[in-house]
């Protein structure tokens, strides 16, 4: 059937697809203007097969409806789809590789919240398995400001509960178990018989799926497969709201993990994943593990796991991130890139064999097994070493810093801004940019400033506008950039970091150690006296 429609303003895809309100989504045509754009942008759907899924949030079961039915008028062959609609970020990832399929739609706004008030999402993956490349992405929104027309098949709901196959017209839709390939693969790069023996002999865990994707994923491999206790998996069921949680794995999010992990009798690990399972938080009895430094210490010890026995390629981390991982590449003697904030910027240094393990700062951790962030394999990593080192999360720390000196690090967000007061406190900084080498500030002398722009090694592709960077001669730096993932005003994320060579012992505080590069942000870029805020809403 086809159906007249006009362009939809305000459809373009962010640093991870199209986020918008969830009513915003529901209103009429406008998921169907994105996908039809999605298709018409991807040379036509025709002979095509696709894996859908998504999240559990609200509105992803219809959603998933309405994408198999216009499939299917599109001309499409096959459509994979996971039970109930649901499939991690990275199981779909991994599926869409597995069944060498065109590509997949993952419905998702991430760590957003959920709910009929809350936020949903669309994200194009193509056929190797990660988020659309700039250029995709780009010819998707030009698409959306010309399209005239959509295609749906006038057809009944298909039944996402029954695992098989089903036609709509000549389009074969196969329901699949969401958990099982995935497990499948994360047996082969991990020694599950080491962690379990671990867990048999008294090791605790809790694991915090948020009332999101992850819950069936984490139970199935943490519970059944490596025999942690019953129970370790809180929050296991997806819910569409999120059981009213804000499912972003980070200590302010995940409040309850931090407390238990710091409190009496705390398990030895604590771990928690966000929305459609791709990020992970980390924590020990007592100790936080700040992202840039798990994928610092993953990428010291990744050939501990039978994944990663031949050693890595390289590493890669965007910007932002710390640069700890810096120095482990650089005492393994291997590639370290810098890509800009978004997964799909390390898709090329993937699929070339540049890296082998990438992450960001925002709770993403990943490797080339499938080319997503994602959060259970880097629990399970952690899990390994744990099992091999037969050390503590503080022991491995601590070891970790003393070896290669540590990056103090953490991000302050300033979120739900008035858009133009945040542009407002960009252009500041970046106006001054040019001028701010050697000058000093709170005793620091600055040695760089740029507005981060990145060449890609393999394509040779530049994204300009990446972030303002501010680097110290002692190696401490200060970045500043938009969010591209909120859908409320605008959210400024400042970055800070410092290198202490030998620091002095783990109770020191990360913000008291930072509060130089703090206070030099704040001369530098007047975040709050601009905004009138006079703390940020989240520090992770
Ligand atoms: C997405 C991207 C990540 C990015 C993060 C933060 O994560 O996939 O690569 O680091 O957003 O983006 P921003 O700082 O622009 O908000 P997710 O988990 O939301 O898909």
């Amino acid at each position: 059937m086809r159906v007249a429609t006009q362009p939809i303003d305000g459809q373009k895809p962010g640093t991870s697809g199209l986020r918008k309100k969830t009513k915003v989504f529901m209103s009429k045509g406008y998921l169907e203007n994105f996908i039809q754009s999605i298709f018409d942008a991807t040379g036509g759907a025709t002979g095509k097969t696709y894996v859908v899924g998504g999240d559990g949030r609200y509105f992803n079961d219809s959603a998933t409806q309405t994408i198999l039915k216009m499939a299917a008028a599109n001309g499409a062959e096959r459509v994979i789809v996971g039970q109930n609609a649901l499939l991690s970020t990275p199981a779909a990832s991994h599926l869409i590789r597995l069944m060498a399929t065109d590509g997949g739609l993952i419905l998702s706004a991430s760590h957003n919240p959920g709910g009929p008030e809350e936020d949903f999402g669309v994200k194009f993956n193509t056929a190797n398995g990660g988020p659309a490349s700039e250029a995709v992405t780009e010819a998707i929104l030009a698409r959306t400001t010309e399209i005239r027309e959509y295609f749906i098949a006038d057809h009944t709901d298909i039944d996402l509960s029954r695992i098989g196959t089903q036609q709509i017209g000549g389009m074969e839709v196969s329901v699949i178990d969401p958990v099982a390939d995935y497990a499948a693969l994360m047996e082969g790069l991990f020694d599950f018989p080491a962690i379990r023996t671990m867990f048999a002999a008294g090791f605790r865990m809790r694991f915090d799926a948020m009332c999101a994707v992850t819950g069936p994923y984490a139970r199935e491999i943490l519970e059944r497969r490596l025999g942690a206790a019953p129970g370790t998996v809180v929050n296991g069921d997806p819910l569409p709201d999120f059981g009213g949680m804000h499912p972003d794995p980070n200590p302010t999010w995940a409040q309850a993990l931090m407390a238990e992990m710091f409190g009496p009798d705390a398990p030895d690990f604590g771990a928690a994943s966000d929305g459609d399972g791709d990020r992970n938080m980390v924590v020990g009895r007592g100790i936080y593990v700040s992202p840039s430094d798990s994928l610092a210490v993953l990428a010291a010890n990744a050939h501990l796991a039978p994944g990663y026995r031949g050693g890595l390629k390289g590493v890669a981390r965007s910007m932002p991130t710390s640069t700890a991982a810096d120095r482990v590449a650089e005492a393994l003697g291997i590639g370290c890139y810098e890509t800009p904030t978004g997964w799909k910027f390390f898709g090329n240094l993937l699929d070339a064999g540049k890296a082998t393990l990438c992450g960001e700062e925002s709770f993403g951790a990943g490797s080339d097994h499938v080319r997503e962030k994602d959060g259970l394999w880097a629990v399970l990593l952690w899990l390994n070493i744990l099992a091999e080192r037969k050390e503590s999360v503080s022991e491995i720390m601590s070891g970790h810093w003393h070896r290669f000196g540590r990056n103090y690090y953490s991000r302050h967000d300033y979120e739900a801004l008035p858009v133009e007061v945040a542009n407002r406190v960009m252009a500041g900084l970046r106006d001054k940019l040019a001028s701010l080498p050697g000058q000093e500030v709170e005793g620091m002398t600055i040695g760089a400033a740029d507005d981060f722009a990145y060449a890609d090694p393999v394509d040779g592709s530049v994204s300009k506008g990446q972030g303002l960077r501010v680097v110290f001669t002692d190696g401490s730096r200060l970045v500043l950039r938009l969010s591209g993932t909120g859908t409320e005003g605008a959210t400024i994320r400042l970055y800070l970091e410092r290198y202490v060579a030998v620091p002095e012992g783990l109770a020191d505080e990360v913000q008291a150690a930072l509060a130089p590069v703090i206070r030099a942000a704040e001369a530098l870029a007047g975040i709050r006296a601009e905004t009138g805020r006079v703390a940020p809403d989240v520090i992770t």
